[in-house]
């Protein structure tokens, strides 16, 4: 039994309460660890421990904290074979993803937040002749970050590298669900010197220790990836307390494909934006326009790889689907399969459980699913399924594709695809979402702001955007 401490000013320390959540591999649907269900004694001696450590870690020269940052991303690159493994039995999805994506990105998180303590600069506005005002912008202070179970280590230190680059002391809380690499975390932070209490890695539920985290006077700014509920319950929370807040939350994502695309390489390309990681990533697309002349067309061509698409053991190195994260979630996914049906969608492929064979018998599979005939109305199309299911409709013009993509509560993430110059610049400019990509996916620079509109959140993370959420700006006008 894999048994997890919290990780509090540089020490693995049990919960106080004794107290443990299961820990279950999506594979098997078989209990491998204990994770702890800390509660606010856990916090306190966090809180306790980064207050201290924050004049240490303010104060260390740039190059120091750093150099501190780039071990970090170096002792996650040296044992990234342990941690994609790791990953891949916590979260259920394919060892050869957890290593080619999320474990390389974790380390690039920290080396890119390394390089911005030395190139965050702030202004300086001069009033000719009379004064010069110039912007400090010291760290937040005591910060949270929650992060979700999708991706787990790659938004962990999404979040946690601009954090500590800032000059903050971090107190956060990966998932309940996928508690192993944040865990795994601490180890590496004690082998590199980072000095205890700089960061401190608390494990639970999200209503004992999210919350506690979220309500805590030391706490300063919250930020946070998760479902939009959950974002919308923090957001009530802390209003009334004025703290910084970043909110990073789901998507319904649409994809918007033309007759002139490039064919080939779009339904590669939508295939993968469609089942990634078994469509559980914030961006995935989740409903595909297609113009009607090249319709029936895409359509045989996705099927066709959904049906080549079988689940298999996540351990395994040529697995390229791996288990649904949970048993609730995986009961969440199926339900939006029978609404889809009694709303009259037609499943083209999928729609069930898979059952392997072996150690994977009780594993949470399901087949990469595709659905036609869906009025954009229907739930499948409005709420976000965070599942291998996506919906097909056929479109006429540029002006019913674009208003069928903004029908959507959601505004996280757009992809385009055509090989017209003026549409996809047309297309990007009126697209309702955060971010749109013509002709690739998830193709990413961490300089660029990342984040969405309206329910999939508030903020944006990444390059300056985070440095400067984890930072406040004071003004200092000196008359002279
Ligand atoms: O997320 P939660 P869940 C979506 C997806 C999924 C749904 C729910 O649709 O089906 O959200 O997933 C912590 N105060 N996304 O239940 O509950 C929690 O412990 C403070 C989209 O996993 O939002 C975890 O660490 N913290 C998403 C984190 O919040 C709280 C990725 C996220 O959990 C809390 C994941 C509270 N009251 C799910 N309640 C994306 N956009 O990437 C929970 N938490």
């Amino acid at each position: 039994m894999d048994i997890i401490a919290n990780f509090i000013d540089g020490q693995y320390q049990v919960p106080i309460n004794q107290q443990y959540l299961d820990n279950i591999e999506p594979a098997t649907g078989k209990v491998y660890g204990q994770t702890p269900d800390s509660d606010n004694q856990d916090l306190a001696l966090a809180i306790s421990a980064a207050k201290q450590a924050l004049p240490v870690w303010q104060k260390m020269d740039l190059e120091q904290r750093a150099d501190v940052l780039i071990a970090i991303a170096d002792e996650i690159e040296h044992r990234s074979e342990e941690l994609a493994l790791a990953e891949a039995r916590d979260n259920g999805k394919a060892v050869s993803l957890a290593r080619n994506i999320d474990i390389p990105r974790a380390a690039s998180n920290f080396k890119f937040f390394a390089h911005a303590c030395s190139q965050f600069a702030s202004e300086a506005h001069a009033m000719a002749g009379s004064a010069i005002n110039y912007t400090l912008r010291p760290p937040v202070g005591i910060v949270g970050c929650i992060s979700p179970w999708n991706l787990p280590l790659y938004l962990f230190t999404w979040k946690i590298a601009p954090a500590l680059a800032a000059g903050n002391c971090v107190i956060a809380k990966p998932s309940e669900v996928t508690p192993k690499t944040a865990a795994l975390l601490g180890e590496i932070c004690q082998k590199v010197g980072l000095p205890p209490g700089v960061l401190n890695i608390l494990h639970g539920s999200g209503a004992k220790i999210g919350q506690a985290i979220c309500q805590h006077p030391q706490v300063k700014a919250i930020s946070f990836t998760g479902g939009t509920a959950t974002g919308a319950a923090i957001a009530q929370l802390l209003a009334p307390k004025f703290k910084k807040l970043s909110l990073e939350l789901g998507g319904k994502n649409p994809a918007l494909i033309f007759a002139d695309c490039d064919f080939d390489n779009t339904v590669e390309q939508v295939f993968r934006a469609s089942f990634a990681n078994q469509g559980q990533i914030c961006l995935c697309a989740s409903r595909l326009y297609i113009e009607r002349s090249i319709y029936d067309k895409f359509k045989q061509a996705l099927v066709k790889k959904a049906i080549a698409l079988t689940p298999s053991d996540p351990l395994k190195a040529e697995c390229q689907m791996g288990a649904i994260v949970s048993k609730p979630h995986l009961d969440k996914v199926l339900s939006y399969i029978d609404s889809a049906k009694s709303q009259g969608g037609k499943i083209l492929t999928g729609g069930q459980q898979v059952k392997l064979n072996g150690r994977c018998q009780q594993g949470y599979f399901l087949q990469p699913t595709i659905i036609e005939n869906l009025p954009n109305s229907a739930r499948c199309n409005q709420e976000e399924i965070f599942g291998p299911v996506i919906t097909l409709q056929p479109f006429d013009t540029d002006q019913e594709a674009l208003a069928l993509a903004n029908d959507s509560q959601y505004g996280l993430a757009a992809t385009v695809w055509t090989n017209h110059l003026a549409r996809a610049h047309d297309m990007a400019e009126s697209l309702n979402t955060g971010i749109v990509w013509v002709n690739c996916w998830l193709l990413r620079d961490l300089r660029t702001p990342f984040g969405g509109m309206n329910h999939s959140g508030l903020g944006r993370e990444g390059g300056l955007e985070a440095m400067r959420f984890f930072t406040e700006s004071k003004n200092v006008c000196v008359k002279y």
